[in-house]
């Protein structure tokens, strides 16, 4: 005689022991709230539907900005096609970024309430009832895992609190790719689900409904998905107070966040921005992302005995800051924006990039590798591309607002080129190698 078998291969018996052992504790916990059902999830499911593909694709484009070399690792064949980052608008990676790091925190409450949500279905036992259910509950882990990753490695590094022992950078980028894996499964098996479930009820009825009528869902008891509670406990809000309190939380996050990008006065409210608020007097007072003294910029060597040195074809020509003023100085408002989601704007003076490569007997630059005074810490070098170089507006900045630099800010030169992430725009410049004819 054979013995019977689950989808797992597991004999039945033996899967109908596993099903009946339900760790201890997990019968006990009663979900009782009268909000949860198909329809909440479902609308907190479609504006995550809607926004998480821009957090995505903006994050992905990140991961293109910055070029190969800003890469602390290699990441295999998750490597994406590139292309060149473009200069045009300058304000290109200020958009992208503020909207990955910006809507990437405002969505956080409501993936929380998601969460929430569907608690229930975390504990439902035995964990699937069949193979498809266990793949779907796998992509599911995912989806939550390698969300859930994301935001604390995203927040932790806008934190600047780099307590994790590997890099941010390969870590948030292997995570995004285990979250999109399960983002596309889960958007792709629960679509019809979600359809479906936003049709049982009117959101513009919903938010006239006050707590005192609030009723669970009703649902075909085989289509709630263990999501309505059994047995439903009064209510304690209505599904109107639960969406405001979710797009309350997103609007705090938001006000505590946008100074950050915007600027003046309101950066005093951006409290997730821990950058310190003075940074410098008048014209000097905007963000510094690392100061002089955390990038270990001995005063001496940025003092009179300062040279730039300048590779191409040819010999190395050296040229100290006078020698640097002397030749055709030109302005650009451009603005710093930083990986980390703040940004600023600010009016800089200095070189053309292409006229410096130019006195080494670079006709047109193709490419350029600019080195700092700094000697430890990640971001003392940087590749810029074709693009980057020959930009009208691509400088080597000696002033900002009309005074010299700060040393903060990266005197005696620094870089400064439209659209290009912060990070690579290099402070305290010592050399610059021009590629090109
Ligand atoms: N040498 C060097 N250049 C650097 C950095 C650095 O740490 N060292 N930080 C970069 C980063 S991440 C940013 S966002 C900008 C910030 O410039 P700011 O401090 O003048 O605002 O400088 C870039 N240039
Ligand atoms: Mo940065």
């Amino acid at each position: 005689m054979t013995e019977e078998r689950t989808d797992y291969g597991f004999p039945a018996r033996a899967w109908a022991g596993i099903a009946r052992r339900r760790p201890p504790g997990l019968d006990r916990v009663a979900w009782r709230s009268p909000l949860r059902g198909p329809w909440l999830t479902s609308v907190l499911g479609a504006v995550l539907l809607a926004s998480i593909p821009v957090v995505i694709l903006t994050g992905l484009l990140s991961y293109v900005a910055y070029g190969e070399q800003a890469r602390p690792s290699d990441v295999g064949w998750l490597h994406l096609p590139m292309f060149d980052w473009p200069t045009d608008p300058s304000w290109l990676f200020r958009l992208t970024q503020g909207l990955h790091v910006g809507l990437g925190l405002v969505l956080v409450p409501v993936v929380l309430a998601k969460l929430w949500s569907v608690i229930p279905r975390l504990f439902a036992w035995p964990p699937a009832r069949s193979a498809a259910q266990a793949l779907e509950r796998l992509t599911l882990l995912m989806l939550v895992g390698g969300l859930l990753f994301e935001i604390v490695t995203g927040v932790l590094n806008i934190q600047y609190d780099y307590v994790f022992g590997f890099s941010f950078y390969t870590a948030h980028y292997y995570g995004a790719w285990v979250f999109i894996v399960g983002f596309v499964s889960h958007v792709a098996l629960k679509l019809p689900t979600m359809v479906r479930s936003l049709r049982t009820r009117s959101l513009r009825e919903e938010l006239r409904t006050r707590r005192a009528d609030t009723r669970p869902e009703r649902v075909a008891p085989d289509d709630g998905a263990g999501l309505v509670a059994a047995d439903p406990a009064a209510p304690t809000m209505s599904r109107r107070g639960l969406l405001a309190l979710v797009g309350g939380g997103s609007l705090l996050t938001f006000a505590l966040t946008a100074g950050q990008t915007v600027g003046g006065p309101t950066r005093r409210l951006a409290l997730l921005l821990p950058r310190g608020l003075d940074s410098g007097d008048g014209p000097l007072d905007f963000p510094v992302n690392k100061t002089a003294e955390a990038a270990a910029i001995v005063t001496a060597s940025t003092g009179a005995t300062w040279r730039l040195s300048l590779e191409g074809d040819g010999p190395t020509v050296t040229l100290d800051r006078e020698q640097l003023l002397a030749m055709t100085q030109h302005t650009a408002v451009l603005p710093i924006a930083c990986v980390e989601g703040w940004s600023t704007t600010q009016t800089w003076t200095g070189v053309r990039l292409r006229d410096l490569a130019a006195q080494v007997g670079i006709g047109e630059p193709t490419g350029a590798f600019v080195k700092s005074l700094q000697e430890q810490g990640a971001f003392k070098a940087a590749d810029l591309n074709a693009g980057q170089v020959s930009h009208a507006d691509a400088l080597l900045a000696l002033q900002v607002n009309g005074v010299d630099l700060s040393l903060d800010h990266g005197f005696p030169a620094r870089i400064i080129v439209p659209a290009m992430p912060g990070v690579l725009n290099t402070k305290w410049v010592a050399s610059i190698r021009f590629e090109g004819s």
